[in-house]
């Protein structure tokens, strides 16, 4: 596989780009492999990348129903952050975030990380005293955020209107390495990786079951036959419960729709991201001038991937209390996807009571940001058998022994 570089576009470019071969291959199944893992969204192409390049396992498949990050990999706002209350989370995003500052150098693509600082407003004293909180907490744990009052929010954002009509802008959490990157870029440079270490990628390539032998795994149904392994990882997000069942267990999870939504492109506005949890929305600025805009998650469980007028309008008006230049935009497009939610807000990356068959999933809204150091845990966890560190408390068993891991205030989206 060819080296990008400027090196190589300069090339290509006096040749007229017929020099590039595929980004990822297109192979037939198998028969067999050593792992296999259900989904290719970011998480699952990055616990295979981990999988061969921590732990030298590269006789892999992962199988895609759809296109290779066309699930919410695809359709996120792309905001990653560190910010959480809690130890092992801090620590699992905070490895997610440090790994993504060189993501592009690792994979020899360009995923377009930019730490351009996220801020979570805080709207309600209430909010106050939880951001300062977190920023202490954050502290101890050694996750660079700060608690900043309301001019330099205004100076770090100047479209923000301070004085909102009902929730006046009090301060904010301010992390300055936060940021955003390109969504499918991340799923396309991971599986070009993976592709390269000859792994195989196969899209179009529905799991319909999963066999089992003596309490163990033995393989999959796919529509395109079955295939045997020794391990398998099921990472598939909104369709985790369905999964679950194939494998003869069930989850504490809950599906349902998250959507956004993105207006006209228009001159540089913003140059942060901006959360604004109170009234419901944030907003950030894409590189085409898009204003990225994001609400809550629906309140009843559903698959339905697409968006919903009535969301689109609580949305838009609850940010435009805080940033009244929105109004005056025309929207483009918008779009929902299906997230997996658990009670506590926080993931689970776990062996299952199915030996040789393990989990990976209950992201919900906010799984963008912790794809790799996600695919890093969950790789040690299938290739040694138990989680290490970065997975220990995000077992299954958590929800049995009462060990829950409240994120609910940072996952910074109503649910
Ligand atoms: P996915 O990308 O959904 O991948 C799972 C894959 O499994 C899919 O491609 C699916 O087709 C495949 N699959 C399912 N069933 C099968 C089967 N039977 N056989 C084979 N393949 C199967 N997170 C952030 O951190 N920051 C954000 O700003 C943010 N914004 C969001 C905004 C929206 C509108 C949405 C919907 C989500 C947002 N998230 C955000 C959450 C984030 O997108 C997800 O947590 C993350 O992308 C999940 O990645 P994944 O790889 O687990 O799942
Ligand atoms: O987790 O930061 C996040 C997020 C923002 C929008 C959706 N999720």
């Amino acid at each position: 596989m060819k080296r990008y570089s400027a090196f190589a576009i300069a090339r290509e470019a006096l040749r007229d780009h017929t020099g590039w071969g595929r980004a990822w291959g297109n192979p037939e199944p198998r028969r067999r492999y050593d792992a296999i893992i259900v989904g290719a969204g970011g998480h699952g192409l990055a616990t295979a990348y981990y999988l061969g390049r921590n732990h030298g396992i590269r006789n892999v498949a992962i199988l895609e129903k759809g296109w290779l990050g066309g699930g919410n990999t695809g359709r996120n706002t792309t905001i990653i952050r560190s910010n959480y209350l809690q130890d092992p989370s801090a620590a699992i995003y905070e490895k997610a975030r440090s790994l993504y500052e060189t993501l592009s150098q690792e994979l020899n693509y360009n995923i377009m990380y930019s730490p351009r600082g996220v801020m979570m407003l805080a709207q309600t004293e209430h909010e106050v005293r939880g951001y300062r909180r977190t920023a202490q907490a954050n502290a101890l744990q050694g996750v660079d955020t700060e608690f900043i009052g309301p001019e330099r929010v205004k100076a770090l954002c100047p479209i923000i209107r301070l004085e909102g009509p009902r929730y006046p802008v009090l301060g904010a959490l301010w992390q300055p390495r936060a940021g955003t990157a390109r969504h499918d870029a991340v799923a396309w440079g991971y599986a070009r990786a993976c592709s390269e270490m000859g792994m195989h990628v196969i899209q179009k390539c529905e799991v319909t079951g999963i066999r089992r032998e003596g309490g163990r795994v033995a393989g999959v149904d796919t529509t395109r036959g079955p295939i045997d392994c020794d391990k398998l990882g099921i990472v598939v997000a909104g369709h985790s419960g369905r999964l679950a069942e194939m494998a003869g267990f069930r989850l504490p999870i809950e599906s349902v729709a998250l959507q956004a939504l993105v207006s006209e492109p228009i001159k540089p506005a913003m140059d942060v991201v901006v959360m604004a949890n109170t009234v419901h929305g944030y907003l950030s600025q894409s590189d085409k001038g898009e204003m990225v805009i994001g609400g809550g998650a629906d309140g009843f469980n559903n698959y339905t991937q697409r968006g919903s007028f009535h969301h689109v309008e609580e949305t838009v008006r609850a940010l435009v209390e805080t940033f009244p230049m929105l109004s005056r935009l025309k929207m483009l497009r918008w779009w929902g996807g299906i997230v997996d939610m658990t009670g506590d807000r926080s993931p689970i990356i776990s062996k299952t009571p199915l030996e040789g068959c393990f989990i990976n999933c209950g992201w919900g809204t906010g799984g963008f940001k912790a794809i790799p150091g996600s695919g890093w845990a969950m790789a040690e966890t299938m290739a040694k058998g138990e989680p290490g560190p970065l997975a220990a408390a995000f077992s299954l068993d958590r929800f049995r022994e009462g060990r829950f891991i409240d994120e609910s205030v940072a996952a910074g989206v109503a649910h």
